[in-house]
C-alpha cells in the first residue's frame, strides 16, 4: 500500500519558526516531525511514500532523497501552489497506483495507529478526541461510521475531531475533481468527505496516539510526548562529575563537561558543547553544533541547531530557532504572576507555563530580559538591558 503525505503547506501559524523552512522539517525530539510520521508508517509496514511537497520542497527533497536511506520508496508530487489539501492530494493523482493511505504531514502518530489504517477498509478517516474540537473538523461517530463533520464549529458537537489520516482507494480522485473553492478560498479535502458521509460511506477509526502541531506551543507538547519513548545512549563524550538521571541520548561529538546536571528525557545533537556546569530539564531537545554554557538552565523546551545560549541564561517552555545567540543574562519568562494561560502571538497558548517563540539568527545582547508570550521574528536584534515583549517582525532591532 502507498502512502501519499501532505507536505506542501506554508505553515502561516507556525511563523517565524517557518519563514526559512517548511512546517514539516521542523524537528521533534531533534528530527524532522515528518521523518517521525513516515518512520511509524514505514514500522507499520508501508514502503512506498508519495510526498505532496510546495512550500519549502527543497528542504524536503535533500532529507529524505529517495528514500533510500530510510529503508522506503520516496516519489515528489509537485504542488505549484498551495491552493488547499483537496488540491494537494490531487497533485498526487498520476503517482497513486491503488488503495492508499493520506496523511497531514504536521502530525505525530505510532505505527500501531497506522497499522490500523492499513487495516481498515476503505474509505476511512483516523479520527483522535481532544479538549479543543472547535480547533479542528469535528465528527459525530455512530457504528463505526462518520456521520457528520464540521469544521471549526464554535459549538462543537462532540469532542471526536478528524485527525488528518485518511484510508483512500483512486475513487476519492473523482469526487476531488468536482470540487470548487470554499469560502475561504481554498480547494478542501474535506467538502469530498462530506459527499462521502452523506453516503454513508466513510468509516471512522480511532486514533490514540495523534498529535495535531500547528502552533509553535504544539512543538512542545510533540517534543516531549516522543521524548517520552527515549533511551539512554551515549555516542559523545561525558567528562567525569556530570549527572546524568532518566532517559539522555548524547550524540556524536558532542562533549558534556563537567558539573553538568541534566534531568531526562533530554536529547543532545551532534557536535555540541555543554558546560561545564549546566543544568538541563525535561523535556529538551539540543539542536546539533549547540553550546549551552556555564550556569545556563534550559527546560522543557526545543532549541535548533548551531544556536549559543553560553553564559547564566535561564531559557524555559519555550521554542528557539538556529543560529541564535543568547548574550550573558539573557533569559526568558515562562511564566504569569497570575498563573493564566499565556497568550502569544495573539493566540492563547492554552499554557500556563510557555516561554517565548524565537526565529532564527537573533542575536541578544547581554542582560535581555524576554517577557512570556514573546514571538520574535528571524534575524532580530536587542542591545543590551533590552526588556522584550509582544511580537517583533524579522529584522526587528531594540538598538
Ligand atoms: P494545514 O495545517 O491546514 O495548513 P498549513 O500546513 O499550510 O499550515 P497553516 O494553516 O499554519 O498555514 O495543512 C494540513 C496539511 O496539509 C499539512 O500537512 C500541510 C498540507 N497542505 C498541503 O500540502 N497543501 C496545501 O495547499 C495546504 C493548505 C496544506
Amino acid at each position: 500500500m502507498q502512502c501519499v503525505v501532505l507536505a506542501a503547506g506554508e505553515g502561516k501559524r507556525m511563523r517565524p519558526l517557518t519563514a526559512r523552512r517548511p512546517k514539516v522539517m521542523l524537528p521533534v525530539a531533534n528530527r524532522p516531525m515528518m521523518e517521525h510520521l513516515v518512520l511509524a508508517a514505514r514500522d507499520a509496514g508501508i514502503t512506498e511514500f508519495v510526498f505532496v511537497v510546495g512550500y519549502g520542497e527543497r528542504e524536503v527533497r535533500n532529507h529524505f532523497g529517495n528514500g533510500e536511506r530510510f529503508g522506503i520508496q520516496v516519489a515528489y508530487a509537485p504542488q505549484r501552489q498551495q491552493s488547499g489539501t483537496a488540491d494537494a492530494l490531487r497533485s498526487a493523482q498520476d503517482l497513486v497506483t491503488g488503495p492508499f493511505l493520506a496523511m497531514n504531514g504536521d502530525m505525530i502518530l505510532s505505527s500501531a495507529d497506522i497499522a490500523r489504517m492499513i487495516d481498515a477498509p476503505a474509505p476511512a478517516m483516523g479520527t483522535s478526541t481532544t479538549d479543543h474540537p472547535g480547533d479542528f473538523g469535528v465528527v459525530l461517530v455512530e457504528d463505526g461510521r462518520v456521520l457528520s463533520l464540521e469544521e471549526k464549529s464554535k459549538h462543537p458537537k462532540s469532542n471526536i475531531i478528524n485527525a488528518g489520516a485518511y484510508s483512500f482507494t483512486p475513487e476519492i480522485f473523482e469526487l476531488l475533481a468536482g470540487i470548487r473553492l470554499s469560502e475561504r478560498g481554498e480547494l478542501e479535502l474535506t467538502d469530498a468527505l462530506g459527499i462521502l458521509i452523506a453516503r454513508h460511506d466513510l468509516g471512522a477509526v480511532p486514533l490514540s496516539t495523534w498529535r495535531d502541531i500547528g502552533y509553535p506551543w504544539d512543538l512542545l507538547d510533540a517534543n516531549a510526548a516522543l521524548l517520552l519513548g527515549l533511551n539512554s545512549q551515549n555516542e559523545g563524550i561525558v567528562e567525569e562529575g556530570v549527572h546524568l538521571l532518566g532517559p539522555v541520548a548524547v550524540g556524536e561529538g558532542t562533549v558534556i563537561k563537567s558539573g553538568t546536571y541534566i534531568e531526562g528525557p533530554c536529547i543532545i545533537g551532534k557536535n555540541c558543547r555543554i558546560g561545564p556546569h549546566a543544568y538541563i530539564r525535561g523535556a529538551t531537545s539540543i539542536g546539533d553544533e549547540s553550546h549551552i554554557g556555564h550556569c545556563t538552565e534550559i527546560k522543557n523546551t526545543v532549541v535548533m541547531a548551531r544556536t549559543k545560549i553560553p553564559h547564566f541564561n535561564y531559557i524555559g517552555d519555550s521554542v528557539i530557532g538556529s543560529g541564535c545567540n543568547f548574550g550573558a543574562g539573557t533569559k526568558i519568562a515562562n511564566l504569569r504572576h497570575d498563573h493564566g494561560p499565556v497568550k502569544a502571538g495573539g493566540k492563547d497558548t492554552r499554557h500556563t507555563k510557555f516561554g517565548a517563540v524565537v526565529g532564527d539568527n537573533v542575536h541578544f545582547g547581554i542582560n535581555c530580559s524576554v517577557n512570556v508570550g514573546s514571538v520574535i521574528g528571524s534575524n532580530a536584534q536587542f542591545a543590551p538591558n533590552s526588556v522584550i515583549e509582544g511580537s517583533f517582525g524579522e529584522d526587528a532591532a531594540i538598538r
